[in-house]
């Protein structure tokens, strides 16, 4: 009985895995947690199809207000909290940089803006984000960070890898959505 249990819970696995991959319009959540700060939120993916460019949405409250640093990192691990979601996703092995700079990593989105209440709340779209193929970020996890980046601009080591954005505000894994 735990043995079919097992089968029939790695095969309806798989078959969600087959049916989040295969779909021409791939759409995932990521949910946001903390373990250090208020910050909660959600993100929002949605790619119509392999070559469309990614609508990108995202409500996150509890930050303090301002510009946060706001990255898709290498992981979806939460093993660790969101440290260990490694550094930012960089399929191309670029420097870091803004949403818009010729050379930056896939997951540079640049800064989110939180209101004098703490809330983020905006649509985008991307083309450089992926939800299908190899480099899809499906897996991957989304930081929002305490401080702001710098946009690879601050003439600092650490502003050509992380944009000096300092802990991790808040992660969350990215992954496919329930109904696409
Ligand atoms: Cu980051």
């Amino acid at each position: 009985m735990r043995f079919s249990a097992t089968i029939a819970c790695a095969a309806t696995f798989i078959a969600s895995a087959l049916a989040c991959a295969d779909a021409k319009s791939v759409s995932a959540v990521a949910y946001l947690t903390s373990t250090t700060t208020n910050a909660t939120g959600t993100v929002r993916f949605t790619q119509e199809r392999k070559n469309a460019p990614t609508v990108v949405s995202y409500n996150i409250t509890g930050l303090a207000p301002g510009q946060h640093g706001f990255h898709i990192h290498q992981f979806g691990d939460l093993s660790g909290g969101c440290l260990t979601f490694g550094p930012h996703f960089n399929p191309f092995n670029e420097t870091h940089g803004g949403p818009d700079a010729e050379h930056r990593h896939v997951g540079d989105f640049g800064n989110i803006s939180a209101d004098a209440d703490g809330n983020a709340l905006f649509n985008l779209t991307s083309k450089s984000i992926k939800l299908h193929g190899r480099n899809s970020v499906i897996g991957r996890g989304i930081v929002v960070h305490v401080g702001e980046d710098d946009l690879g601009l601050g003439g600092s080591p650490l502003s050509n890898t992380t944009g000096n954005a300092g802990d991790r505000a808040a992660c969350g894994i990215i992954g496919c959505k329930l109904y696409n």
